[in-house]
């Protein structure tokens, strides 16, 4: 692990709205007087028509989380309407084109009249409060248009990311009783299109409910459209009027559905609330990002994630931000896309993924270091632990030593970040998400449930709710029980195991299904990958654990060596001494597998699960492959099998 610490920066902290004693103040406060510290919040943060008769009321045990139940509000009011008067001339959207030379900015006052124009389609096509709609669309402003002209109308929005497949999208649409769905023609990634509307007539096919499909005109590729049910949005929109009058909501009207996997079953559609979700994502939004009037902001996930939902649309139009799209892949046309972004709008705030930064990192500092990046305030990373390596590079090559890092832990079902830094606040340690955001209370326990004190490590949970978390399972609340609240009664199991260190700060090691025993040994399988991973040869390696007859668990190491890196028995050797030395004899690889790439899933993440399966050499059930980004890697996996000398 590592043991460096960055000081908070005097330029962060001169700029920042909270700074160490605040956090601390604040803190204490948001646990010890929260009725007070939250209701305080929501009348800064959010416009409400009418108050709520009750700040919080929950029974974990029950899976009952309520904020501010009785207060009405409109979600599309607070990221639009209250705006328009201040800054109806300023961009709401800067969106940037698969294509270098393709960009739009669409200002606040644009995007209330398309949001307005779309709601009332959408009611013409009787839709009304309550009523499911799924958007199916690609990195381009309707998607956000999408969401708020949904939550305008009281309608809840239901995103399947693009880049699932008909049969995914069929599921989704099915299980959250769709009866309209807004996509578009095609999609663009990378140069090559992605056939949206193509897709959704195949899952449509099996939905009958399905009586509407919207579809944007995108890339203009002709469509065969289905009389009757197919609309093209460019048509519709001007058929209505620019006006349309915010639905009232309650607190605790829901707001989206987003289906995300977990460790077994189908994925489970996470229903999240209106009043909670705003407030807490325009809050973070603000406070971890620092965010400033005039700043451009761009979070390069795609809306199809909860990143996407949270921290690309809701928090920032709620505070009136300036939030970049980007339709494009960071490898299109060239490695340095990002960088490039960044220098031609003048990002200052840029939020990734960790698998991204190590991605560019393999490609060499050449790209980056032909951009200036003197736009760049503050870098942000969300996905999963970002190793060390990756964060001094992010720190140093990308930051240029001038800005902070936020490395931010949440989930689908915690609706916005919960252990991150704040720039001004928070000294620094690669790799760490540090300490909980205000409101947050997490604890470590052991397998048993029991509660462990002081620097330790054991599974992470949360004692009590915030604002944001998922309020069910839609459609299934005994799941949404028997999934987060049976394992430790009484608390919010998150899944995940971390680290606390003598400084209280969070060191998330992973799911605990990816906790390795070695010889009766516990370690983090992201560990061993960051020792691999400061060899000058790996550009990215998954470490799994697979049934050994002597220590329980051996290590198995899949590799993915720099470009024009040749594979070696020598380099083997190399890796495994490098692995001993950062963390002892018990964390040797047993086994190490050329891997050229990955299996992610579209979002980026490793599916371990196949690893492992590959790694037990149980091959003949890997399971659900659909959701990978290209399932063809596996295969070469499989068929390149190592076997343990
Ligand atoms: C926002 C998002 C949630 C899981 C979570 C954890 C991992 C996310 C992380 C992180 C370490 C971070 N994760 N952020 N691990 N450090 N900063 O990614 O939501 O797709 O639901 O994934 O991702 O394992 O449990 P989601």
């Amino acid at each position: 692990m590592s043991e460096k610490v960055y000081d908070v920066l005097p330029q962060a902290a001169a700029n920042a709205y909270i700074n160490a004693e605040q956090y601390k103040e604040m803190y204490a406060r948001s646990v010890n007087d929260s009725d007070n510290f939250w209701a305080e919040q929501a009348d800064a943060f959010i416009s409400w028509f009418k108050k709520w008769d009750k700040v919080q009321d929950w029974n974990y045990h029950e899976g009952k989380i309520r904020w501010f139940e009785g207060a009405k509000l409109n979600v599309s009011y607070n990221c639009l309407d209250r705006h328009l008067e201040k800054r109806g001339d300023q961009v709401a959207i800067i969106w940037e084109g698969d294509n270098p030379q393709s960009d739009k900015k669409i200002t606040y006052r644009e995007l209330y009249e398309k949001v307005c124009r779309l709601a009332n389609v959408l009611k013409a096509q009787g839709v009304k409060k309550g009523d499911r709609v799924c958007i199916y669309l690609p990195m381009i402003p309707e998607a956000a248009v999408a969401m708020l002209a949904c939550t305008r109308i009281g309608a809840v929005h239901s995103i399947v990311f693009g880049g699932f497949s008909p049969e995914a999208l069929k599921d989704r649409v099915l299980d959250s009783g769709c009866e309209v769905v807004i996509t578009s023609d095609e999609g663009l990634r990378g140069g090559r299109p992605v056939p949206l509307k193509t897709n959704v007539d195949k899952a449509v096919a099996h939905c009958p409910n399905v009586r509407t499909v919207i579809v944007v005109r995108h890339t203009g590729r002709h469509m065969d459209m289905v009389a009757g049910r197919d609309v093209w949005y460019h048509e519709e929109i001007e058929k209505v009027s620019a006006e349309c009058a915010p639905e009232e909501m309650d607190a605790e009207d829901p707001l989206f559905i987003l289906y995300t996997s977990g460790s077994t079953g189908k994925p489970k559609g996470a229903l999240h609330s209106t009043g909670g979700y705003i407030l807490y994502t325009a809050m973070t939004h603000k406070y971890v990002f620092d965010y400033h009037d005039g700043d451009i902001y761009w979070c390069t996930a795609d809306v199809g994630w909860v990143t996407g939902h949270s921290y690309i649309v809701y928090g920032p139009l709620a505070n009136g931000a300036t939030t970049l799209m980007f339709e494009g892949v960071p490898t299109y046309p060239d490695a340095g896309r990002f960088w490039q972004v960044i220098d031609k709008h003048q990002v200052n705030i840029f939020y990734t993924a960790p698998t991204a930064i190590r991605a560019l990192m393999g490609q060499g500092n050449e790209l980056v270091t032909k951009t200036s990046r003197k736009s760049l305030r503050l870098l942000g990373s969300v996905g999963e632990p970002i190793n060390p390596e990756a964060w001094e590079w992010y720190y140093h090559i990308i930051g240029e030593d001038r800005c902070p890092i936020v490395d931010t832990w949440w989930q689908t079902e915690t609706g916005g970040i919960l252990i991150t830094p704040l720039p001004g606040a928070t000294k620094l340690k690669p790799g760490s998400a540090t300490l909980p955001f205000f409101g947050v209370v997490p604890a470590l326990v052991t397998n048993e449930g029991d509660i462990l004190e002081g620097a330790t490590e054991g599974n992470l949970i949360i004692t009590r709710p915030w604002p944001s978390q998922m309020r069910t399972v839609f459609g299934d609340h005994d799941r949404f029980i028997d999934t987060y609240f049976k394992t430790y009664p009484g608390n919010y199991f998150t899944g995940d195991g971390a680290r606390r260190d003598e400084d209280g700060y969070y060191w998330i090691t992973g799911r605990v299904d990816d906790v390795i025993n070695v010889s009766g040994h516990r370690m983090g399988t992201a560990e061993v990958e960051s020792a691999l991973v400061l060899h000058e040869a790996v550009a990215e390696a998954a470490v799994v654990g697979y049934p050994h007859d002597i220590k329980g668990q051996g290590i198995y190491a899949y590799v993915t060596l720099m470009a024009d890196i040749e594979p070696s028995e020598e380099l083997k050797k190399d890796l495994v001494r490098l692995v001993r030395e950062e963390i002892g004899p018990i964390a040797s690889p047993d086994v190490i597998q050329w891997a050229p790439s990955l299996p992610k899933t579209r979002s980026g993440k490793i599916m371990r699960r196949i690893l492992r399966k590959i790694a037990a050499n149980e091959v003949e059930n890997l399971g659900d492959t659909s959701t990978l980004a290209d399932p063809s890697v596996v295969d070469h996996l499989v068929t390149n099998r190592a076997v343990k000398s």
